[in-house]
């Protein structure tokens, strides 16, 4: 009997070295992407050529690109078993970014970005044209790699949904080129807000460092920023979005660091007030920062490189590919 040969799904997902990794990053994208590399072939990428869309400092942009390498492997994402590599080795991005620009894209799609309206804020006309295309760039990272399947937390739900229909465009016009993605988002934990403002998402880039647990912050300095997060009015520990929004965000954080789900830690937490709270949650916080730095530490930005190097070649191939049937479908090169 002939035997069909399995292929596993393809995974693509990224993150920007422009800022200290937080706990958000790792809850909402990195924890997730773990977990999938027994079951998909995974691609996890430096996407520096989004971190550009706004002003970098060019030897922080690189120390940060082996700093963020470094937090996937610290992580647990293993480089025999999944492709890390950095955007800017690998040409074919912008390549393909360019031809999508033209060939895929809509100036409605990308007015509609919340994103951009987020970041540019009240200086849409002077910010950079590469922000407001970015979202182009992030569809031909994804489309470049055949990719099924994108995990990403929340703010990026949107950015992949355009890839799909980026994918579904320029396949209706010259052939079934791309795979149209699949976002894929995870329950809790989608979308961790500020400590101290829980309408606000926690942001790497955010100027206000209290905002966020960093995953290389000082445990001392994570421990005070825990107990100094703001809480709702009320005493009583429950998880209510609406009406106690930053209590629930602390209880999200807390059951997906620890060990308790979020019903059993309210049923714990009856009785107990916020400071209780607040004084176990940093010791759950300080337990998993130990833990990860722990590791984290024990790999140099050699090891990093190296594995960036192999990752490239790896990439590139996968990549390269593409393009050649791209290139021909549309009549360039
Ligand atoms: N607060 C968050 N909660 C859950 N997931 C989050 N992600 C980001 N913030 C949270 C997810 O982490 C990945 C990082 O994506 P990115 O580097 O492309 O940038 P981003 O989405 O814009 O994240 P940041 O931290 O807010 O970066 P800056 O400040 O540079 O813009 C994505 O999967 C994202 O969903």
């Amino acid at each position: 009997m002939k035997k069909e040969i399995e292929t596993k799904k393809i995974i693509f997902s990224g993150i920007q070295p422009s800022g200290n990794l937080n706990i958000g990053n790792y809850i909402g994208a990195i924890s997730q992407w773990v977990n999938m590399q027994e079951k998909y072939d995974c691609i996890f990428s430096v996407v520096d050529y989004h971190a550009i869309t706004v002003k970098q400092n060019p030897d922080e942009l690189r120390r940060r690109a082996i700093e963020v390498t470094k937090i996937y492997l610290a992580a647990g994402i293993d480089p025999e078993k999944s492709i890390i590599f950095k955007q800017s080795d690998v040409a074919a991005h912008t390549e393909l970014a360019w031809i999508l620009n033209c060939y895929g894209a809509r100036i409605a799609d990308l007015n509609k970005m919340t994103q951009f309206k987020d970041k540019s804020g009240k200086n849409q006309e002077s910010a950079s044209v590469g922000l407001y295309a970015y979202p182009v760039l992030m569809a031909a990272d994804i489309l470049l790699y055949d990719a099924e399947i994108v995990p990403v937390g929340e703010d990026q739900k949107q950015h992949v949904e355009l890839a799909r229909d980026i994918a579904k465009r320029f396949n209706g016009e010259y052939g079934e080129i791309f795979v149209v993605p699949q976002v894929v988002i995870r329950k809790d934990g989608a979308r961790i807000m500020s400590l101290l403002d829980a309408s606000k998402k926690m942001s790497k880039s955010d100027s206000n460092q209290n905002n966020c647990i960093t995953l290389l912050d000082d445990i001392e300095v994570a421990r005070k920023k825990i107990m100094r997060a703001v809480t709702d009015s009320g005493i009583d520990i429950e998880y209510d979005l609406e009406n106690k929004p930053a209590l629930s965000n602390l209880l999200t954080i807390y059951a997906i660091l620890g060990t308790r789900e979020i019903p059993r830690l309210v049923k714990d937490y009856k009785g107990k007030g916020y400071g209780d709270f607040k004084k176990d949650l940093a010791d759950v916080v300080v337990k998993f920062l130990t833990d990860f730095q722990t590791k984290y530490n024990k790999i140099s930005d050699e090891d990093a490189l190296i594995i960036l190097e192999l990752g490239k070649e790896r990439a590139a191939k996968i990549a390269n590919e593409k393009m050649e049937k791209v290139r021909k479908a549309i009549g360039v090169g």
